[in-house]
């Protein structure tokens, strides 16, 4: 056999690579850790690893955690992860921080908190990872989807994935999840903001955590009132609560574990483990498709031509002529696009 040529890009993978994936598939962590990197670096070898491993994922149960900066969601997966682990699950953390730059102080101070989950005896550690967005827009769900499938292809059963729930970002993890948790606290008028950025609409559980603070119970009740008994009719009618948590002394942690198992359980039985693998990668796809449209367009751009072909300087010029506006040229350009297969 003769070894493809180093390059780093093209359909193949390099011999390098291709050994990084067979040890992957032996178990080494340090295998992963490495196609973490290139994965979460957008390297053109991730992409065919990817295709490779995907086969081997779709196992791995999603647990989401979102909630404002500082909200306790760190505090509240570790704990998640301990019970998981004492459970005997292979846990694996992923934590998706769009604002951390490369060696952030948030990454570090994640990294401490994570260390030492409680554990039983032959329980594995808990696998942690964090990933910041390097500058990207609009790539985090792409990495996020990405990250998950290698963690999944790795073995792991249960995935736990926190996200600032500030924005898009907040709303991403709802959809690379099965299960989304929603931690508020009292100060700052969370509740408002909360309606605000359609955070209650995605939580399968909202969580009011630092309840050691003052007013946890008056927010709790202020969100039972909006949820107003709300259910999910697209996961089979299952009823959103309120749960009050304490990072600090692990008031309510027990029953969170409770409930996470509880909203996977109810959406086993009315939904079907195969809908909800049809339904997250329906979620994952239209995501996916937006994100390759995007790059797809900057790219016909910086090469002076709209996505479907024509050049793009004299459109310009009719535009700034005024024989065309620009929001009917790129409808019409991106209808044209999706018509291709039709005609
Ligand atoms: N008083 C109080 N403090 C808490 C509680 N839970 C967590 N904390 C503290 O709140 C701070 C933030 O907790 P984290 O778990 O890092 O919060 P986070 O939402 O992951 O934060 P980011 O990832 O930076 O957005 C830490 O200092 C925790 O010790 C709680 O229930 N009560
Ligand atoms: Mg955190």
């Amino acid at each position: 056999m003769t070894a493809a040529p180093d390059t780093g890009s093209g359909t193949g993978l390099t011999t390098q690579a291709e050994d990084m994936l067979q040890r992957f598939r032996a178990g080494d962590m340090r295998a992963l850790g490495r196609l973490l990197t290139l994965v979460e670096n957008q390297h053109a070898q991730a992409g065919v690893a990817l295709a490779r491993l995907y086969p081997l994922a779709g196992q791995a149960y999603r647990v989401g955690f979102t909630g404002a900066p500082g909200a306790g969601k760190s505090t509240l997966v570790s704990r998640v992860a301990g019970a998981w682990v004492g459970a005997g699950h292979a846990v694996a953390v992923l934590a998706m921080d769009p604002t951390s730059p490369f060696t952030g102080g948030a990454l570090l101070g994640d990294r401490i908190r994570f260390q030492s989950p409680p554990a039983g005896q032959d329980a594995k550690p808990v696998f942690f990872r964090s990933a910041a967005s390097r500058g990207h827009t609009g790539g985090l769900a792409k990495t996020t989807e990405e990250m998950s499938v290698v963690l999944d292809a790795f073995g792991y059963e249960r995935l736990l994935i926190e996200s600032v729930g500030v924005g898009q970002v907040g709303l991403d993890i709802a959809e690379a999840c099965d299960t989304t948790v929603v931690v508020l606290v009292p100060e700052s008028g969370d509740d408002i903001q909360a309606l605000k950025a359609g955070l209650l609409e995605i939580a399968d559980i909202l969580v009011v955590n630092k309840c050691d603070r003052p007013g946890a119970r008056a927010l709790m009740m202020q969100l039972q009132e909006a949820l107003h008994y709300r259910t999910h009719a697209q996961k089979g009618n299952w009823q959103v609560e309120v749960l009050m948590t304490c990072g600090h002394t692990g008031e309510g942690l027990e029953e969170l574990v409770a409930q996470v198992e509880r909203h996977r359980a109810h959406l086993l039985e009315h939904v079907g483990g195969e809908q909800i693998r049809r339904a997250r990668l329906r979620r994952a796809l239209l995501n996916l498709v937006r994100e390759e449209l995007r790059v797809a367009a900057a790219e016909a751009f910086a090469a002076g031509r709209m996505p479907d072909g024509h050049a793009l300087e004299p459109l310009l010029e009719q535009v700034l002529g005024g024989q065309r506006d620009p929001f009917a040229l790129a409808r019409d350009t991106v209808r044209r696009l999706f018509a291709q297969g039709d005609t």
